[in-house]
């Protein structure tokens, strides 16, 4: 197994840790040159130019390109044109073959190391996948990194601090059905007993009618109840049967771009392992407290899967500042959503309803209230360490899937895509 990382740039990073990105290769990704008939993808022969990089670093640009098993035809130095920093700065010019599915994670990790990343093709459309067996290469993670530890396993050291280490690495390689069932601990048992009770308490008079509605479908058909931890291979023949959302079980926070991605086909990147018990009532990170009490009752439900979906289907392709205006969007609805709900405000974020004191915080009439707009919530700031300042409130499900429509029609991209529900996969019209 490989691990790749670099850091990503966007808002969540402002956070106290850096934020890297490490990709766990599917074991049949071998070679470059012939990858495209083993699994079906194609490699690129990509020039790169890296501006302003310091001899320091030189051997951090050097360790991205053998991370992502690129091939390199042409590796070249010479004295930057505009040294910022030292008259000893570089540019590299480099030609490479690499994995499409690869390249926009190859670039924002190769900017840890130089000032710019000049590519040939910044009017080519980023990789994206166009059918739901196309998931099994959005795989980059992003995790929190310590630089004093080891750099050759970013996702294993993060995890040794927690008890959910062994149960995180399942999904690493996952492909297809069935999901692996987990026999938690009496810890990690107790642990959801508490979250679970806590938030039971709160929801009836904190939680949409929808989430509601289908929570009382998840303790009927799915064994949600304070002693048990629900199994993801359940939960999913569950959604499935309800939208056609079906759970894949996922090792941590991945990019938004392959998350995003992967909503688009119905499919939600789902965390197995269980936060802390140190910290019941608030986990910065997704856990699978987060993903079972936060998202799976909202996806039972037509509208919000319908919504979900979009905002998957308008990720497809997009640039990187898309992809970042997208993911503030999900944010302040999917996961910190406030609705209307008969003359009174409810919550239908998913990190508000597996969150026990955001959730009170939230409706407390304390933080600041503003209506959805995607105008204006895509370039909201947010963190992601704390209670959010600000909430979005929509006027309801079906005003807010028709706002979001309405913001991605906008989003320019060469082609327009049309998901078929047969197939699972995407037809691209008009393409140049
Ligand atoms: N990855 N596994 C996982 N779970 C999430 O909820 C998640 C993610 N990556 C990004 C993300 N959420 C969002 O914050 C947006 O960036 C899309
Ligand atoms: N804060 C949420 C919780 O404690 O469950 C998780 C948020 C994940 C984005
Ligand atoms: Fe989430």
């Amino acid at each position: 197994m490989k691990t790749d990382f670099g850091v990503i740039s966007g808002q969540r990073e402002e956070a106290s840790k850096e934020k890297v990105m490490c990709s766990i290769q599917p074991l049949n990704r071998q070679g470059s040159l012939d990858s495209s008939k083993k699994d079906g993808g194609a490699t690129l022969i990509l020039t790169l130019t890296l501006c302003n990089v310091r001899k320091t670093e030189l051997s951090r640009a050097a360790k991205v390109f053998e991370m992502f098993e690129t091939q390199i035809h042409h590796f070249e130095t010479r004295k930057a044109k505009k040294h910022k920093n030292s008259a000893d700065d570089l540019d590299i010019f480099v030609e490479c073959e690499v994995h499409s599915a690869d390249v926009n994670i190859l670039i924002t990790s190769l900017k840890r190391a130089a000032e710019d990343v000049k590519t040939g093709r910044e009017d080519k459309v980023p990789w994206f996948p166009r059918k739901i067996q196309d998931l099994d290469k959005c795989h980059h993670l992003i995790t929190t990194y310590d630089p004093s530890l080891d750099h050759s396993h970013p996702v294993s050291l993060r995890l040794l601090g927690y008890c959910w280490f062994k149960h995180a690495l399942f999904p690493l390689n996952y492909r297809g059905d069935p999901l692996p069932r987990i026999e938690y601990t009496a810890q990690e048992t107790a642990t959801w007993r508490e979250v679970y009770r806590k938030l039971s308490s709160l929801y009836p008079t904190h939680a949409c009618t929808q989430y509601l509605d289908a929570f009382q479908q998840l303790k009927k058909y799915c064994g949600y109840q304070e002693d048990n931890i629900p199994q993801l291979q359940d939960v999913s023949g569950f959604l499935k049967e309800r939208t056609g959302f079906q759970l894949r079980p996922v090792a941590g926070l991945l990019s938004a771009r392959d998350f995003l991605a992967s909503l688009a086909f119905r499919v939600f990147q789902c965390t197995q392992y269980i936060r802390h018990f140190s910290s019941p009532m608030h986990s910065p990170e997704p856990d699978c407290c987060h993903e079972l009490l936060g998202h799976v009752p909202m996806l039972a439900n037509k509208e919000f899967a319908q919504f979900s979906q979009d905002i998957g289907l308008a990720s497809l392709g997009s640039s990187e500042t898309e992809i970042e205006k997208l993911a503030t969007l999900y944010w302040f609805t999917v996961e910190f959503g406030l609705c209307k709900q008969n003359g009174s405000i409810r919550a239908y974020g998913a990190g508000l309803l597996s969150s026990y004191g955001e959730l009170m915080y939230a409706l407390s009439n304390k933080p600041e209230y503003k209506p959805f707009d995607p105008e204006v919530t895509a370039v909201h700031p947010y963190q992601d360490q704390a209670f959010q300042p600000v909430y979005f409130i929509a006027e309801s499900f079906e005003d807010a899937k028709a706002k979001l429509q309405n913001y991605s029609m906008k989003i320019k991209k060469p082609f327009s895509l049309h998901y078929d529900p047969f197939t699972s996969s995407v037809e691209i019209l008009n393409t140049p």
